[in-house]
């Protein structure tokens, strides 16, 4: 047992996670969190060379590698549950996206991303994606709730964006209102998610014919992103 967190660790990261952490969450309400006291946060880095491209918007590959990307998660789940449960612990996996989602408020019970602050993966910037110190936004996450005994890691509760407003600036949608994140701020209080869905869907219509909503834009503007895009120029 005392061997489990490693050896999970390394299975997810050998399975293709570049970020796995643990978390806490038992600050959450019960009903959230299917009465699970902690979770796995796993995060997969997008492919810097792809991300790099999408400054003025979504582009085909981009595209394919959103669905290469939620497809991964979505395997790591499936993986990351069934090791847990081989183990004698309860794991209740979850999709990347699209799963319990309520379409009028755009939101779930329990979002990935609250799940990977606790975990410590980093914090939310202001077009309200997870930044992380290494990929900055350019990941897509997704969780198992557990109740295994894992080694939680200290919460994110403040932002790191300080005064940038790169991603506001270059969101389409206007989507954003420049106020900085903290543990506990609501999403509407500084980020209107139906202004993004609508930007998102006429940008991914004007560039790739397509009716969904996917943009990027803040992704790729924001500067830890670009310092992973060009660190990764530079080893290659
Ligand atoms: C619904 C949804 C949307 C909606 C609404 C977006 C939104 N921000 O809520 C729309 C259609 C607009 C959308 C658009 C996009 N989405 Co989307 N979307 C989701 C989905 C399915 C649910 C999100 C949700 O529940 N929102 C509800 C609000 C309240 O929560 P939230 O904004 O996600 O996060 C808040 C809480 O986590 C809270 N919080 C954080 N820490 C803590 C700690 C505590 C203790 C508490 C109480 C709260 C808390 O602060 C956050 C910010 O307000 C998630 C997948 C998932 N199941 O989580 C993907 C997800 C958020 N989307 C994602 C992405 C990448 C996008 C797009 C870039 C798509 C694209 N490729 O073009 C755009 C732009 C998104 C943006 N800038 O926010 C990624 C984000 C990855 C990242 N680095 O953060 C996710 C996580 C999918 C994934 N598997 O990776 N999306």
């Amino acid at each position: 047992m005392s061997n489990l967190p490693g050896e999970f660790e390394s299975l997810l990261t050998e399975c293709g996670a570049d970020l796995v952490s643990f978390a806490d969450l038992s600050g959450l309400v019960p009903s959230v969190r299917s009465g699970l006291p902690r979770a796995v946060s796993m995060a997969v880095a997008l492919d810097p060379g792809v991300v790099g491209k999408i400054t003025e918007g979504p582009t085909l590959e981009y595209m394919e590698e959103y669905k290469a990307v939620n497809e991964l998660l979505g395997e790591l789940s499936r993986k990351a549950a069934e090791y847990l449960t081989a183990n004698g612990f309860k794991a209740l996996p979850y999709a990347a996206t699209d799963e319990g989602v309520d379409s009028r408020t755009h939101s779930t019970e329990l979002p990935h991303k609250t799940v990977a602050t606790l975990a410590g993966l980093g914090w939310i910037g202001k077009c309200a994606l997870l930044v992380t110190e290494r990929y900055g936004s350019a990941v897509r996450i997704g969780k198992v709730l557990t109740d295994a005994t894992l080694p939680v890691a200290k919460p994110v509760v403040e932002s790191r964006c300080e005064d940038c407003t790169v991603c506001v600036d270059a969101c389409p949608g206007g989507a954003a209102n420049g106020r900085n994140w903290e543990a506990g701020l609501e999403r509407n209080r500084f980020f209107d998610a139906h202004a993004c869905r609508r930007a998102a869907r006429a940008k991914a219509k004007e560039r790739i014919g397509i009716l969904y909503a996917i943009c990027g834009m803040c992704i790729a503007a924001c500067p830890w992103t670009r310092r992973y895009i060009d660190e990764a120029g530079r080893s290659s």
